[in-house]
């Protein structure tokens, strides 16, 4: 349509916002209620992309909505803008990492002002800036106080091609991703944060989030933490002094223990075969070195023949004395429970698989044809069943399928007869009252592997002293910040580039002014983004990490929203800080978020956008073309939040129809401001009371796409009423174009912002309380008719409660069901009492 200059009007709006800046959080003299909406800071990779696109837009649209809604609303920015790409970027180009995050992060500042997202933009900060990082150093050194900072040897993945370490992600079948180099593992020392002490928590307080977080990500977390609740079991040694300790969540099972397995790469295992013959030790180390060129994941998988050590030991089982033969066997892990599994292959298939490959026995001692529910045996579902005829080659020495089912223990001492939920109480009685074993958890989640052998990161604020002693950076030296770039071996070779920094790796011990060496480790930057959402609070202190009494009044964050990649461990990693903060005293709440909404991907074609796809649809491009508020409204209205929306289906260019229509009905008003809207048109009325009743609803509810219907049904009508029905002047056309452009201000905001001005207001649109529905306007205008034939209901209809009496009998006569009823009798008597009967007779 003529006249609507998308460009034009985002320029304009842009700059009064930023001179004005009406989207600055109110202070600590604002008296309203708070909101503090947050969507996952960015990481500085390039442009802004179409992912970022929508999620800055679905935040954007509740804080808009709160602050309509009369709430002071805190929505911040700031970059997550430490990182590997900007490393790479440098090792490639030779330059400085900084130079390239910070030129990213001006260009989608730049993308986010053109995008006109209501950020308050004085909270601004980043990651890699000292004055943030500072305060990951004081996090740090408060977790080592506390003992949940800690240096401890254990195993990684190493390259011995490349030198580096590599995460579990960068372990393909077994070699390096990059070179494929078969990949070792190493003991490195490394610093880690104990969040394994936070396992309970973690998992339990995860039900106080249930409607609130995606139920998805919730069962994500728990499976994380996967924590198992069974015994410990302690088993004699021949030989040997100490005991060793099994974890098991079957502990009925025992007295149907017939060997014990030990992970190679335990210390366990070494220990044992180091005091057996010279033969097993050899044939130990050589299993132990083709062991550790697998992963875990292939480790536990089931599908692959067992293989494994006998190690010429011997454990005995506390409940029947029995001698039990030790193997050392590769699909048990060194750091889960114990690193050691009582094996009972009737009852466990892994157990099974291994006893049948080297022939050891298997004794039933539950017997799962006897379930006590009288229901069918419970056999492992995954197992093969072919061979399973009858019940009587249940044996699982013969089927190879172990029985994990319920039933009643057999061969089983004072067990017989029980359940397995009552053996499993029963017999971890009976060890406990031996002293044999406990009661006891385990956990898949491991503790946090926070260094990073990496420049672009947080300087570990740490010491090394020449004695041997690790000692905190002295207050007064943080931030510690890292080197200047230039000069530095940024390739990775395992060690920490910093390393080689020689000026700054030295320094003097704090305590007796000796020279001493810096660790020259850097943080995972999943410690930054930890608790990056309370630093928005403060952003410019510099005496704290965030000051207290604004943690009061903002926090926690009332809406979170993010794509679902962070199910995990930023979450995670989010709610564990929390908890140490709060434990510190330092806030008053456990769980950082409490909402949360995992927006669905932009993706073309049916699949994901990508560069090497040459698919990708640009965000500056889609901006330069249609403008930001049909690129805000088109993805909006593309689709429920949750789900993917497929750029194919993605209608800027209708967006754009549907704005100009809007603009133009605002310009077409000719009533002022102080009309009496009472006076205006009902039907229009209506249409624009419902949206004040339903539109804060459906944002609460996330269901943007159908605000934005509904506008579109309001823009239609309004169009209507000016064109062919009350006319431009009637107050309800006036009454209905104030709404559209006050909700609208969610979608497009810029296009709001001129419609409001030509309706004669100053104030900024984004600013105006909405307004309240009037009741007597939401009353159903629709009531429903009733139709008789001679005496007997026949029919109802749904009719307007204005319906004039001849229109009515028009509907009853055409009624499909009396047309039916009436078998083409004629009406002789119509008795039409509108709106609710009519009474026809045929006689
Ligand atoms: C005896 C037993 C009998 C077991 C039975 C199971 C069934 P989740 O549920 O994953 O926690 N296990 C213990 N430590 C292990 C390790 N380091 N590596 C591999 N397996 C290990 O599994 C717990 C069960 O896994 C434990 O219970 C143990 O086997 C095994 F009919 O003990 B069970």
């Amino acid at each position: 349509e003529g006249g609507y200059d998308p460009h034009a009007i985002q320029g304009k709006w842009q700059e009064r916002w930023e001179q004005e800046d009406p989207f600055r959080a109110g202070g600590d003299e604002d008296t309203r209620p708070r909101k503090y909406v947050l969507a996952m800071f960015p990481y500085p990779s390039g442009d802004l992309h179409m992912g970022h696109a929508e999620n800055y837009l679905y935040s954007d649209i509740v804080a808009r909505a709160w602050r309509h809604r009369g709430y002071n609303v805190l929505h911040p920015i700031g970059w997550d803008s430490f990182g590997l790409p900007a490393e790479n970027a440098a090792i490639k180009r030779g330059a400085d990492p900084r130079e390239w995050t910070y030129a990213n992060i001006a260009q989608q500042k730049e993308g986010f002002r053109s995008y006109g997202v209501s950020f308050d933009w004085n909270r601004v900060l980043h990651t890699s800036d000292p004055e943030y990082y500072r305060w990951n150093q004081w996090l740090f050194q408060k977790m080592h106080e506390r003992g949940l900072a800690y240096r401890k040897e254990s195993p990684v993945n190493w390259c011995p091609n490349d030198q580096t370490v590599l995460a579990n992600e960068q372990v393909v079948d077994g070699q390096c991703e990059r070179c494929g180099a078969v990949v070792v593992k190493k003991k490195l020392t490394q610093w880690y944060f104990r969040i394994t002490d936070y396992a309970d928590r973690l998992l339990d307080d995860l039900n106080q989030l249930e409607g609130s977080w995606p139920h998805k990500v919730l069962q994500m977390q728990r499976n994380w933490i996967g924590r198992s609740v069974g015994a410990d079991i302690d088993f004699e040694i021949e030989g040997r002094a100490e005991k060793v300790t099994v974890f098991s969540t079957r502990p009925d099972t025992l007295h149907g223990a017939t060997f014990m397995v030990v992970a190679p790469d335990s210390d366990l295992a070494a220990e044992l075969a180091a005091d057996s013959s010279a033969e097993v030790r050899e044939r130990f180390q050589d299993y132990l070195e083709a062991v550790q060129k697998q992963t875990d994941i292939e480790r536990q998988s089931t599908d692959r023949p067992k293989t494994g050590v006998f190690l010429d030991r011997f454990a005995i089982n506390p409940v029947n004395g029995e001698r039990l033969p030790i193997w050392a066997a590769d699909y048990v892990l060194a750091d889960y429970g114990h690193g050691a599994v009582m094996a009972v292959p009737a009852h466990d298939q892994r157990d099974l698989d291994f006893a049948r490959a080297f022939d050891l026995p298997v004794r039933v001692v539950v017997d799962t044809t006897a379930p006590l529910t009288g229901a069918i045996p419970v056999i492992d579902p995954d197992a093969n069943l072919e061979d399973l005829d009858t019940i009587e080659s249940i044996d699982p020495a013969t089927t190879g399928v172990a029985l994990v089912g319920d039933g009643r223990m057999i061969n089983s001492g004072s067990l017989d007869g029980l359940s397995k939920r009552n053996a499993i109480a029963r017999i971890t009685e009976e060890l406990a009252a031996s002293g044999t074993g406990r009661a006891s958890k385990s956990y898949r989640l491991r503790d946090w592997l926070i260094s990073r052998q990496r420049f672009w990161g947080t300087p570990i604020p740490m010491i090394h002293t020449a004695d041997g002693e690790i000692v905190p950076v002295p207050d007064d030296q943080l931030p510690l910040r890292l080197p200047d770039a230039h000069g530095l071996d940024l390739a990775p070779k395992g060690t920490s580039p910093l390393g080689g920094a020689d000026d700054w790796m030295s320094t003097v011990d704090p305590r007796t002014g000796e020279s001493a060496r810096r660790d020259p480790d850097t943080m995972d930057t999943f410690v930054d983004s930890s608790w990056y959402y309370m630093r928005f609070l403060a952003p410019q202190d510099a005496t704290q990490p965030f000051d207290p009494a604004q943690a009061l009044r903002w926090a926690p964050v009332d809406f979170y929203i993010g794509g679902v990649e962070h199910a995990i461990l930023h979450l995670l990693y989010a709610r564990f800080i929390t908890k140490v903060l709060f434990d510190m005293g330092y806030v008053d709440f456990t769980e950082p978020f409490t909402s949360l909404i995992n927006q669905g991907m932009v993706i073309l074609g049916g699949s994901k956008m990508s560069k090497s796809k040459g698919n990708l649809v640009l965000f500056h491009e889609e901006l330069a073309a249609h403008g930001a508020d049909a690129l805000r409204v088109a993805l909006a209205f593309a689709g429920p939040v949750e789900d993917d929306k497929d750029w194919a289906d993605v209608s800027t260019t209708g967006a754009q129809k549907f704005l100009a229509r809007a603009w133009r009905i605002a310009h077409d008003v000719t009533s002022d401001p102080d009309v009496v809207w009472a006076e205006g048109d009902t039907a229009l009325r209506r249409v624009t009371h419902r949206l004040w009743a339903e539109v804060p609803g459906l944002i609460e509810q996330t269901k943007f796409n159908v605000v934005v219907a509904r506008l579109m049904e309001a823009v239609n009508a309004i169009r209507k009423a000016i064109d062919t029905g009350a006319g431009p002047a009637d107050p309800a056309v006036r009454e209905a174009t104030e709404a559209v452009a006050m909700i609208l201000d969610l979608f497009a905001p810029h296009t709001a912002e001129e419609m409001w001005e030509a309706l004669g207001y100053d104030r900024f649109v984004g600013l105006v309380p909405w307004r309240q529905p009037d009741a007597t306007l939401l009353v159903e205008e629709n009531v429903t008719a009733v139709i008789q034939i001679d005496g007997k209901v026949r029919s109802t209809i749904e009719v307007s409660a204005r319906v004039d009496p001849a229109e009515l009998e028009r509907a009853a006569r055409a009624d499909e069901k009396i047309v039916r009823a009436l078998a083409g009798r004629e009406i002789t008597r119509a008795i039409v009492r509108a709106p609710k009967v009519v009474s026809f007779s045929t006689h």
